[in-house]
């Protein structure tokens, strides 16, 4: 008896390892990461550091005229951008070797217009070396941002530049160690200084640079380095067509090997695409990618960094985040403070995994074998996944906690080296034993993470519902993330009423109007407050459920815009770009050919020392004005010039143009539009305001 049990034991075994044995890895479905990508993928978070000669002069874009004698940024330290960047979380550095205006933090052989003609360290310096020392130091991964266009450069576009361009990035990945990503920004060619010309250059940006042999270059160079390029040759990661730090929440890594690439497809990836090219993530701490001190009081705040890292991680995208760098040569301590809470937030948000170890049930599992059972999606080993039949394309899995359980997010993860698989998904509850539909999405890719509101439930249902090939789940992570209140939006209207709002349902709103600090105990905000001339407010969002208070918002309004006249305008909706609400916008489009002016009586005289232009939010509307003229009158005859230029990266990242200029007094302002991001003849305003001393 005790003989023939042995035998059924031993058969038993040698029937299940031979099951297991049998069953084979699913085959993968579509393209697939390779090593380098799947490398930057794990690392998730890194940052970008912006600093030049625009740093210097309050630009967004050098022309590349600026004088190298600006360039001298006395507490220069490399280690204090890396301490931040890496106690923000961050993996790596990018840092802008060279951008549009030519100038090189690196004594580059090839030009004169680097650090080397510099008085920062008479001329000593290397800010590209200090950056690889320092990383190395903070353990962080070195990248590189070297400017295609280049303002200085009088051979740019001309075949001469692209054997510059690549002399210059032969410096960059030899002398320096590892680099793990360069980046190729796709703002290319326009007007610009070029070695004195001062002219506009046109490049094709599809064959100009010869993208393919420059690949070679950096291959040959640096073979672990990932190319990311927003013109011409696919890189190996794309842009997500937006500098506002989100991609699509439906995102594909996929992408077409050749042929055009639409916003859409930026954004969204192409489910049937035939190369792998997943989404990489940027925006700036800061509304700009260099410093501006105007925007001291706009540093993002943890509620937002945590939407930010929701909107790209969150959403299979890797993450870039820019801290720009101070003339003085460091990251300001509002954006050290904001970056290192950000970081303790997430830790925090995912210290614990509620699904970890539970137990788990599959409703198919691959050859019913214990190699993709449903306890693989939750051991925390990133090798191992769950994977069903190949027949089966919709699948769910259970997790029990044992015990009803508090929690607000819900991750899941597919083994992305088989491929991105799944199309569509649901998440369900069990709560008081009824099965409850807490959140859905549509990809997952290699992170996918849901936001709901708390629930406290006994059990979690992931419920596969559309896949392109049978899914491949490698983890879930269920957690109880602590939830940030947003500052709320203070915006003023014509007639000089501040009203203070936000999207979240619940909190209220304390303000002062002195430039304290508020508090629950300042005035708390009832309704439109009326406010005349310069004013300064503050407010915070206040939840009394929790005790919990909002970051601070700030806005300082000028002078009260309540008697301007838009002259010379029947329109009633022009008066659009006077409401303080930037969602409004009015458009010049009746016809009149560019230049198309703007005339505004102020009412009386000011002593105006600049203005402020926000552009139309869509970016796919026309009248976008790139290249201006600023004029100011006493009587709408005379006019003078006071100010003239571009709106620099304005179509990628719309934010509210500020230009200052010294004090003059004025009652007409006159802003003219010479050219738009379309190039045809319409001028859009979503807000106009100006500065007074
Ligand atoms: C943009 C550039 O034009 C900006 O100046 C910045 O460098 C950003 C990261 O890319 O396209």
């Amino acid at each position: 008896m005790k003989r023939i049990l042995l035998y059924a034991v031993v058969l038993a075994f040698l029937s299940t390892s031979i099951g297991i044995a049998q069953v084979k890895v699913p085959a993968s479905c579509g393209p697939t990461p390779s090593e380098n990508q799947m490398r930057l993928q794990e690392m998730e978070a890194y940052a970008f550091v912006h600093f030049s000669l625009n740093t210097y002069t309050d630009q967004s874009w050098g022309f590349g005229n600026e004088d190298v004698i600006l360039f001298n940024p006395e507490k220069a330290d490399c280690r204090q951008w890396a301490r931040i960047c890496k106690e923000s979380g961050m993996k790596g550095i990018i840092i802008t070797a060279k951008h549009h205006c030519g100038f090189c933090l690196w004594p580059s052989k090839y030009t004169e217009y680097s650090v080397k003609n510099a008085p920062w360290k008479n001329g000593k310096g290397d800010m590209v070396r200090e950056m690889a020392d320092a990383c190395k130091e903070y353990g962080l991964k070195l990248g590189i941002y070297l400017s295609p266009w280049d303002r200085n450069s009088k051979d740019y576009g001309k075949p001469e530049y692209i054997t510059y361009f690549r002399n210059q990035l032969t410096e960059l990945l030899t002398n320096y160690g590892e680099i793990f990503e360069v980046w190729f920004d796709g703002a290319n060619g326009g007007n610009g200084y070029y070695g004195g010309a001062n002219e506009t250059r046109t490049i094709d940006r599809t064959t100009y640079y010869d993208w393919k042999n420059t690949y070679a270059l950096i291959h040959k160079l640096q073979p672990k380095c990932i190319i990311w390029n927003d013109g011409g040759e696919r890189g190996d990661l794309r842009w997500v067509g937006t500098e506002d730090g989100y991609v699509g929440e439906t995102n594909w890594s996929l992408l077409n090997a050749t042929g055009d690439v639409p916003w859409g497809n930026l954004h969204f990836g192409v489910e049937n695409g035939n190369a792998w090219v997943p989404a990489e993530v940027n925006t700036s701490i800061r509304p700009e990618w260099f410093y501006h001190p105007n925007e001291d009081a706009k540093v993002k705040t943890v509620p937002q960094l945590m939407d930010y890292y929701y909107h790209s991680i969150g959403r299979n995208g890797t993450m870039l985040l820019n801290f720009p760098i101070m003339p003085n040569g460091l990251i300001h301590p509002t954006d050290e403070k904001n970056g290192v809470d950000f970081a303790k937030a997430v830790k925090e948000s995912f210290a614990v995994n509620i699904a970890l170890n539970k137990k788990a049930q599959a409703s198919n599992v691959r050859g019913n074998s214990g190699k993709f059972g449903a306890d693989k999606a939750i051991d925390g080993k990133k090798d191992s996944y769950w994977a069903t039949d190949d027949n089966v394309k919709t699948a769910s899995l259970t997790i029990d906690f044992g015990k009803p359980t508090l929690f607000n997010r819900f991750l899941a993860q597919e083994y992305i080296r088989l491929g991105q698989r799944v199309k569509a998904f649901t998440v369900e509850a069990l709560v008081d034993g009824n099965w409850k539909e807490l959140a859905k999405g549509t990809t997952i890719g290699y992170k996918r993470i849901l936001r709901f509101p708390s629930v406290n439930a006994t059990k979690v249902r992931f419920n596969i519902t559309d896949s392109k090939c049978s899914p491949v789940i490698s983890n879930i992570g269920i957690y109880n993330a602590p939830v940030f209140l947003h500052a709320p939006s203070i915006a003023r209207n014509q007639s000089g009423e501040i009203s203070i709002s936000t999207d979240e349902v619940g909190p209220i709103f304390y303000y002062t109007l002195d430039g304290s600090e508020p508090t629950h105990n300042s005035t708390k905000y009832t309704g439109p407050v009326p406010t005349q001339g310069k004013v300064t407010v503050k407010a915070i969002a206040y939840d009394p459920a929790s005790g919990k208070s909002s970051p601070v918002s700030f806005e300082k309004f000028d002078i009260s815009r309540k008697d301007w006249k838009i002259v010379g305008i029947s329109d009633e909706r022009a008066a659009a770009m006077l409401d303080g609400d930037p969602a409004s916008v009015w458009h010049q489009r009746d016809g009149k050919k560019m230049p198309i002016d703007l005339v505004i009586d102020l009412g009386i005289e000011y002593n105006v020392s600049g203005f402020k232009y926000l552009p139309d939010q869509n970016k796919w509307s026309s009248g976008i004005i790139t290249h201006y003229l600023f004029y100011v009158s006493a009587d709408n005859k005379d006019w003078k010039l006071v100010s003239e230029g571009e709106f620099s990266n304005i179509k990628n990242n719309p934010l509210m143009q500020i230009k200052t200029f010294a004090p003059v007094s004025a009652r007409y302002i006159k802003l003219t539009a010479l050219k738009n991001t379309f190039g045809d003849d319409v001028a859009g305003y979503a807000e106009v305001d100006v500065m007074t001393k």
